[in-house]
This record gives C-alpha cells, structure tokens and sequence, in this order.
C-alpha cells in the first residue's frame, strides 16, 4: 500500500488528557480529517489516530493521538501509552472553572510523576457557546499554581477553538516543533519553544 520502510517512520506520540467534555475528541478528529469528518459522534470512545504529518529530515513522522478516558486507575493499555508519550496535551474548557478543578482533584493524582517531566501543552478551549459568555473565565494563575504543585515545569498555554480549524493545525503545528528538537535531542530548545518564542505561533493560537 505504501513504500515507506517501517523502520524510518517516526513516530510523534501525544497524549490527550482533561475533563470528560472539554472537547478533546472533537479536536483529535478535527486535525485527523482536516476538518472534514463526520461529527456525528456523542459517546467516550477510547482510541488512538494517526495521521501522516511532515518530514524530519529525510524520514517521515506521523502523529499519533491518544486520548485517555479512564484515569483511575490507568489500565495497563493506557499506561504503555503514557510511558511512550513525547508531548502531552492537557485540555481546559474556557468557561468551565470544573475542568481546572478536574486537574487537581484526579487527573494529576492519577498520573503521578508520569508525565511531570514531558513537554506538556495546556490547551484552553473556547467551544464558543453563546450561553457560557455569562460565566467566568478559567484563571491561567489557578492552573499555573496547580503545575506547580505537581511539579509541572515543562508546560505552556495554547488557546483554541475547536470550532476553528486554523486554530487547531497552529496547535498541532507546534507540537511538531517541539518533537522536531526533542528528537535532535535538543531539550534546552524544547524549553526555549515552551517558555520563550512566542512568535512561532500565530495570531490565531495565543502562547503565554
Ligand atoms: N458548541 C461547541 N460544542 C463543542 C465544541 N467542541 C466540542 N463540543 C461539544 O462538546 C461535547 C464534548 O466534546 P468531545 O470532543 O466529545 O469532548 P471530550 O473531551 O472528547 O469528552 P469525553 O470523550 O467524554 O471525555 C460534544 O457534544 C461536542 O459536540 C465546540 O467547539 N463548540
Ligand atoms: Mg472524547
């Protein structure tokens, strides 16, 4: 079916993780099907996909996405999956000050140091409802003293919108940077992307 020799293939492993409903699935199959996949579904379905992304050099990388939905305990399934992990991404819900509490409360518990030392994203996700425009905004400080605690150093915030492609492929785009330099070994550069160069990303996906 392809020509690609298997043993070339890299392979960009990101977790998904956050509070049932944040929108995790939707962005998943946003990216997979470039925006053009039947959304038709309603239920928690755990799985992985991959999709063909870029080069690095001279080898091709495909991502792989894998959204956890039991946290508690993490089955062995989903542990494997933890251990391989290169980036994960933590997603909040704009509006919802519940998907913060989440995190403290049994998401970060149930991981353990296992992912305290991966480059993480925290991904805000505006799911643009007219009605949530009367609630609070999540803090990005309450998140942060919450890395904190769990000695998350690794991290920086992404705002999206599920509802808007082009935020998604800026997402997804900059976790091809990061794999990109954690796979030339360069970490302290990894570090730079989270931390520093906010140019890298456009006007449509905030770092900060
Ligand atoms: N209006 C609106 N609804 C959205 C958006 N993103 C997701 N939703 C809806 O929110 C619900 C949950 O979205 P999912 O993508 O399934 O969320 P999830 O994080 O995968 O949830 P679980 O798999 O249950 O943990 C679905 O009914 C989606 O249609 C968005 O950007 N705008
Ligand atoms: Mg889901």
């Amino acid at each position: 079916m392809n020509d690609m020799n298997n043993e070339n293939v890299l392979f960009n492993k990101i977790l998904i993780i956050g509070m049932k409903g944040v929108g995790k699935t939707k962005c998943i199959l946003n990216y997979v099907y470039s925006n053009a996949f039947p959304y038709n579904h309603e239920i928690a379905i755990e799985d992985s996909y991959r999709k063909m992304s870029h080069y690095i050099e001279k080898f091709p990388v495909i991502v792989e996405l894998f959204e956890l939905i039991e946290i508690n305990p993490i089955s062995d399934y989903n542990l494997k999956y933890v251990n391989e992990s290169n980036i994960v991404i933590v997603m909040c819900e704009l509006y919802s000050e519940e998907s913060v509490q989440y995190l403290e409360s049994t998401l970060f518990p149930a991981m353990e140091d296992k992912i305290a030392n991966l480059p993480t994203l925290i991904v805000i996700n505006d799911k643009l409802n007219k009605e949530n425009h009367t609630k609070k905004r999540i803090k990005k400080q309450n998140i942060k003293s919450i890395l904190e605690k769990f000695k998350i150093h690794n991290y920086s915030f992404i705002d999206i919108s599920t509802s808007n492609y082009s935020t998604i492929v800026n997402l997804f785009s900059h976790c091809t940077t990061i794999f990109a330099f954690t796979f030339q070994q360069n970490i302290e550069l990894v570090e730079v992307i989270l931390k520093k160069d906010k140019k890298l990303l456009s006007k449509n996906c905030v770092i900060n």
